[in-house]
């Protein structure tokens, strides 16, 4: 099949596989929501990630710009971001995960134990699941990659704002507002476990 995408011929699984996953995700929320009257996760985003920016992806980790990059030494073609309300939500969540069928947890980042020094929290999980498609090795059932990232409202809401700071050019005062964020992202942080135990409260 003759295609442009860096994705090349397994373009068109990438949907399937993410569809496979978000369903399992899913079906595990409403669980929680029968069983516990509460849903694990506020809310759930998940995409491809889009042909420029994985080959600009490719290109700033030094890859080259090619089907195997994009698949093999990259590891979210498939993205899903997974937003909870509380803190313990995040690890309840993660344990499922590894417990999902054909799905092998073969990278964990718990930046929410070990903050990044700029203050960014969030569990990163890199998932290699086996799925009944032809991979860029040409084995099936194949494998893909996928990445996970999970984290609360509040660690969300901080991530978004460092991003735009991030990304922005020019900006006055950047010490001040990296140490600011910094200063944020540790009261955010408390507010979290509060959060937490007041639920705990209302819920015994
Ligand atoms: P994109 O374009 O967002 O997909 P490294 O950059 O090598 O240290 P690594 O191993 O590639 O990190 O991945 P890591 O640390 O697990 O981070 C993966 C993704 O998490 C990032 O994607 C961001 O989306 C998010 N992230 C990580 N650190 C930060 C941070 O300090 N602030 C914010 N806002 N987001 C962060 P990429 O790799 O940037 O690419």
């Amino acid at each position: 099949m003759e295609t442009n995408s860096i994705y090349g011929p397994f373009e068109e699984y990438l949907p399937l596989i993410m569809k496979g996953l978000t369903g399992r995700i899913t079906a595990f929320n409403e669980e929680c929501r029968e069983t516990t009257g509460h849903p694990v996760y506020e809310h759930f985003l998940y995409r491809i990630k889009e042909d420029k920016s994985m080959r600009e992806k490719c290109v700033r980790k030094g890859f080259p710009v090619t089907t195997r990059s994009a698949l093999r030494e990259l590891f979210d073609a498939v993205g899903l971001r997974i937003i909870t309300r509380f803190l313990d939500d995040v690890f309840k969540t993660v344990e499922f995960i590894r417990t999902i069928p054909g799905c092998t947890v073969v990278m964990e980042k718990d930046y929410i134990t070990n903050p990044k020094p700029n203050g960014y929290r969030s569990y990163h999980m890199i998932l290699d699941l086996e799925v009944p498609y032809m991979d860029v090795d040409g084995n099936v059932p194949g494998h893909y990659y996928a990445e996970v990232q999970l984290r609360t409202l509040s660690m969300d809401s901080w991530a978004s704002l460092e991003h735009e700071m991030k990304y922005k050019q020019d900006i006055e005062n950047t010490k001040l507002i990296v140490n600011e964020l910094k200063r944020l992202a540790d009261e955010m942080a408390s507010c979290d476990i509060s959060m937490q135990t007041i639920r705990d409260l209302i819920r015994s």
